[in-house]
């Protein structure tokens, strides 16, 4: 059996499995990531989280680990192995591989988190047997993956795939990179609790109101749930968020025309309520409509696993 290790580093936690050559994750290891302090300090974490995973499988990493492979947020140039830009972790052109290496014997690879992601449900998840296929992730941002004949594809820069920053909204919602009305101030869970704010706003004492007193925040979940708790205000901003998904599924489809785009992150455990509007608002939109074939629209499988699990694969993705 072969194992290799996939190292999932978010804005809150760090997290590292070692995973079998079955796509089984067979122990993990996680800390917070604590930014923002030293980048340094960080990568010690990140390989003292890989080891301590090895050390939980009863495996060796010397003798048993073929890699380690790493996702990260922002721009990850998986030629240098240089993290170039992440600003919610404060990272500029952090030589990543080069720090893990300091600590770790190994083949180090690099690659943006949503791509890594998107590669996890290639191998192993919903885009499973795809040729072409993008995932996209609704999480704190809207993050992008595209795999195109197996392969990740990142641009000539290694800043590509990120389609959360594709405008839907011209002067819309600022978003944190510097443009107004991208998908991913309107899709992320981020926008969606904007907008449950805003509706809020309007609608004092609404169920929403009411709801978010109690758990004592806005969520992304407080929408859908007083929906379904009968709140015409949320059903409002459940139906626009719909829409906007729709919208930046549709432009990225008219694009890609892939044979599986997938949608993961912590919004998608809604399920169907959201994926069965936003398919019959797709098939009315897409340029291809009348066609015989048409990209299939699914849930991700692997949830926050598919980060690690494709990060793990890395070494594959690359040769
Ligand atoms: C942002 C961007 C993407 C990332 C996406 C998803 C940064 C730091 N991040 O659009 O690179 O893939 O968020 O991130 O520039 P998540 O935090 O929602 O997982
Ligand atoms: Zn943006």
């Amino acid at each position: 059996m072969k194992y290799y290790v996939g190292i999932d580093l978010g804005g809150t936690n760090i997290v590292a499995g070692v995973v079998n050559e079955n796509y089984e994750i067979i122990s993990k290891a996680s800390t917070k990531t604590n930014c923002p302090r030293p980048e340094k300090e960080i990568a010690c974490d990140m390989a003292k989280m890989a080891v301590e995973a090895v050390k939980k499988a009863g495996l060796d990493m010397e003798k048993d680990v073929e890699w380690v492979g790493i996702g990260t947020p922002g721009i990850a140039n998986s030629s240098t192995g240089v993290i170039e830009y992440s600003n919610n972790l404060g990272f500029k052109n952090t030589p990543m591989v080069e720090y893990i290496q300091e600590y770790i014997n190994k083949p180090v690879f690099i690659e943006n988190d949503a791509n890594a992601a998107a590669y996890g449900e290639y191998v192993a998840g919903a885009a499973k047997g795809a040729e072409n296929a993008v995932c996209i992730t609704l999480g704190t941002g809207v993050g992008g993956g595209i795999i195109i004949g197996g392969k990740i594809y990142a641009g000539s820069n290694f800043g590509g795939a990120e389609i959360g920053h594709t405008v839907i909204e011209v002067d819309g919602a600022q978003c944190s990179c510097g443009r107004k009305g991208c998908f991913e101030a309107y899709s992320s869970a981020t926008g969606l609790i904007r907008m449950t704010k805003e509706a809020i706003a309007l609608h004092p004492d609404c169920i929403m109101d009411n709801m978010s007193k109690d758990k004592g925040k806005v969520t992304a979940r407080t929408s859908f749930d007083s929906m379904r708790a009968g709140d015409p205000f949320a059903k409002e901003v459940v139906d626009k968020y719909i829409k906007y998904l729709a919208c930046g599924i549709t432009n990225v489809i008219n694009i890609f025309q892939p044979d599986i785009l997938c949608i993961g992150g912590g919004v998608c455990n809604e399920g169907d309520p959201l994926l069965l509007p936003v398919k019959a608002l797709v098939k009315g939109e897409v340029y291809t409509r009348n066609s015989q074939k048409n990209t299939e629209i699914v849930i991700a499988k692997l949830g926050n696993d598919a980060g690690i699990i494709g990060a793990a694969f890395l070494g594959r993705a690359n040769s």
